[in-house]
């Protein structure tokens, strides 16, 4: 049996536990997991991960190239596979990616959670989160736990199998930008008007390279659950992640979970230094909204009233939880939705179900009108509960791509489970005050939380030494992970799409039912690379043997599906031109040996669809020397300039061809 710890950067000694004066919380918790770099914003940091988060769709590949990596044993202190983004098993292929998932876990020893059991997010927070400990996952919202001082990132798959092999997870130094919150929030406004009134202010791209560490008297006025809706919503600020500190009320939370033996007071030190300060007065906080289609379309939900709603949706991994729903409860109890309005709750989890059910509440919305899906993703990426063409969708969820919800016309608005059950009352958008005024009898809920949570059924949480399977069950749908040659001397070819700002991984590769079923099977998915910005991208790009993307500003935001890159490569692009990349995209291209090089506004401005692309240097070499400019020549007319903005570690990962060939070059050499 193979040594899991010999591979190449697999956890040389851990630093010493010293602690200089003037720390953040963030860099507290770096500094105690850091094996490589020192912690300067900007620089390449290699940290020790204690536990892995993984779910369906991105799972599958984790363990496929944990498999090729040679490894055979989780090595973190806890990892977890959960299944929740497509439940409901329309097709055989989903079954076969949740088995295989299922003998992954118990093969290779991590916690198994079952479809139906809930989303990775809240079934982490509430069994394994734990303060001071850094946590990987493979998914965009992995810094959920957050908000009970875990410092958790969102990756690519590959990052979280090497991480779960045993080794270190390298990310840039991000700076520690503090979010002072002061006051307390004034009934009717939630959590969730926290971190939308921040990406109001910021916009999507307004966290990249942060962390965002919330200080001040407010953090105290919050409970847990709330601050993981702020945490967890911090994703689509671009953040690397997003903490707070620990205080009676975390302590509070872990004692109704029965886990107050994770308990661990931690803060920043007084003297604190952060990068920047952001002053949030709870207090001066209103129901804000979301509206079409961008997280940071923020406007207060008073500007938009009025308009009709065809939908509402409670659920998804910021206001999926049990003390999401009760709110909604409360204000439908006795009450009726309006008859041209849907309802739907998807819990979080099914505990939450669970505990609803068990209280009375489940039958209550139901006789209000409210149907329940099972736990699930679902509907958050176009699964299930797709809404009508150009109808209004209001959900408490936390991304409004165009054509999410898995139908291209359409209108969804983000907003609190307050907000969204007022308008399912009214039958149009409302701020909840004016509704409380019209009906007289309309109390604000609050936030509530179970005295004791139920724990989940063994049976659904499957623990490593209760594994049901040791051996990989691989169905017909689980194919290899393809691996690409190094890096060649010339690169380039023809600008195949030129894209806007804000291209998301939804655009790339989106995650609707009938896509999502193929992401075990790299040549099938990659059919569908782009199809939502041009269909005929696929078959272009194969034809045209390899080529080049062109887009503006933070592009790849969203997801973490490594596929987004994975696909690309498969269809043979060699380069991304961009005025700006999300950080965990670019770190998935470098993964994927995809050179992503950064352009100026002009040179974006000046190159058109078809233009022949061609990297004048020769790019193994020049990307191996370090070199920083590179030369692009167009059309063989003119020339600019791209950056390769990458540490020594994403070069040498770059010219191999990927991080796959590169570790497994390390371990053969080694
Ligand atoms: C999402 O919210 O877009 C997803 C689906 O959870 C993704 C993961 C995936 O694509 O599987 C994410 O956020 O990383
Ligand atoms: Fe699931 Fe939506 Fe959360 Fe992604 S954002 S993990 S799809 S609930």
């Amino acid at each position: 049996m193979k040594n899991t710890t010999e591979y190449a950067g697999f956890i040389p000694p851990r630093h010493p536990l010293t602690h200089v004066m003037g720390q953040t919380l963030t860099e507290k918790i770096l500094d105690d997991h850091l094996v490589e770099g020192e912690l300067t914003p900007g620089e390449e940091i290699g940290i020790e991960i204690d536990q892995v988060l993984t779910q369906d769709t991105t799972g599958t590949l984790v363990w496929l190239q944990f498999e090729a990596l040679g490894l055979e044993e989780v090595q973190t202190e806890l990892a977890a596979q959960y299944c929740d983004h497509q439940t409901y098993q329309f097709d055989f292929k989903n079954t076969d990616d949740h088995r295989f998932l299922r003998s992954a876990a118990g093969t290779f020893g991590a916690h198994f959670s079952r479809p139906g059991n809930g989303i990775c997010h809240n079934v982490h927070k509430e069994n394994f989160a734990a303060p001071g400990k850094t946590m990987l996952g493979s998914d965009s919202h992995t810094p959920t736990p957050g908000g009970l001082g875990e410092l958790a990132i969102g990756s690519g798959g590959l990052d979280v199998a090497v991480a779960m092999g045993g080794g270190a997870y390298y990310i840039e130094m991000p700076e520690v930008v503090n979010v002072r919150l002061e006051g307390e929030l004034p009934e009717w406004a939630t959590a969730k008007d926290v971190i939308l009134e921040l990406l109001r202010r910021l916009s999507v791209k307004g966290g990249v390279g942060k962390v965002l560490e919330y200080t001040g008297p407010g953090v105290e006025t919050l409970t847990v659950p709330e601050r993981t809706t702020i945490t967890n919503m911090g994703t689509e600020l671009g953040a690397t992640s997003s903490i707070f500190p620990t205080d009676d009320q975390t302590k509070d939370y872990l004692e109704r979970l029965g886990r107050e033996d994770v308990f661990e007071d931690i803060g920043p030190d007084e003297d604190a230094e952060y990068a920047d300060e952001i002053v949030v007065d709870l207090s001066d906080l209103e129901p804000l909204i979301a509206e079409p289609s961008m997280p940071d379309n923020v406007v207060p939900v008073s500007e938009v009233e009025g308009v009709d709603v065809e939908q509402v949706m409670i659920g998804s991994c910021t206001n999926g939880a049990y003390e999401d729903i009760l709110p909604a409860a409360k204000m439908l109890e006795g009450r009726n939705i309006d008859k041209k309005t849907e309802m739907i709750v998807a819990p979080g989890s099914k505990q939450a179900s669970e505990m609803l059910a068990r209280e009375g509440w489940t039958a209550e919305m139901m006789a209000a009108g409210v149907n329940f899906s099972e736990a699930t993703c679902g509907a958050c990426i176009g699964i299930g509960h797709v809404p009508a063409s150009d109808s209004v969708s209001l959900r408490t969820f936390n991304r409004n791509f165009e054509g999410r919800s898995g139908i291209e016309d359409d209108n969804v608005y983000l907003c609190s489970p307050e907000v969204a059950t007022a308008a399912a009352i009214k039958g149009e958008i409302v701020d909840p005050r004016d509704l409380a005024d019209e009906l007289g009898d309309l109390e604000a809920p609050g936030l509530e939380m179970p005295d004791q949570y139920i724990g989940n059924s063994e049976s659904d949480l499957i623990a490593p030494d209760q594994a049901v399977d040791d051996e990989l069950i691989k169905g017909p749908n689980i194919g290899d992970v393809p691996l690409k040659d190094p890096l060649e001397t010339e690169v380039g070819g023809e600008a195949l799409l030129k894209m806007e700002d804000n291209i998301t991984t939804d655009h790339i590769i989106p995650a609707t039912q009938d896509i999502l079923m193929y992401r075990s099977n790299v040549p099938k998915l990659s059919e569908f690379t782009l199809s939502r910005v041009d269909d005929t991208f696929a078959e272009r790009a194969l034809e045209a043997d390899g080529g080049v993307l062109v887009a503006g500003e933070n592009y790849g935001q969203g997801s973490s599906r490594e596929h987004a890159a994975l696909c690309p490569m498969y269809l043979g692009i060699e380069t991304v031109l961009a005025q700006s990349f999300a950080r965990i995209h670019k770190a998935n291209l470098f993964n994927f040996g995809i050179v992503p090089l950064t352009i100026d506004e002009e040179t974006y401005e000046k190159i058109e669809e078809g233009d022949d692309i061609e990297v004048v240097d020769d790019a193994a070499e020049a990307v191996r020397s370090g070199q920083e400019e590179f030369t692009i020549r167009v059309n063989d007319d003119w020339e600019a300039t791209g950056q390769l903005d990458a540490s020594e570690r994403e070069r040498e990962i770059l010219a191999a061809g990927g991080k796959l060939s590169h570790t497994k070059q390390q371990h053969d050499e080694g």
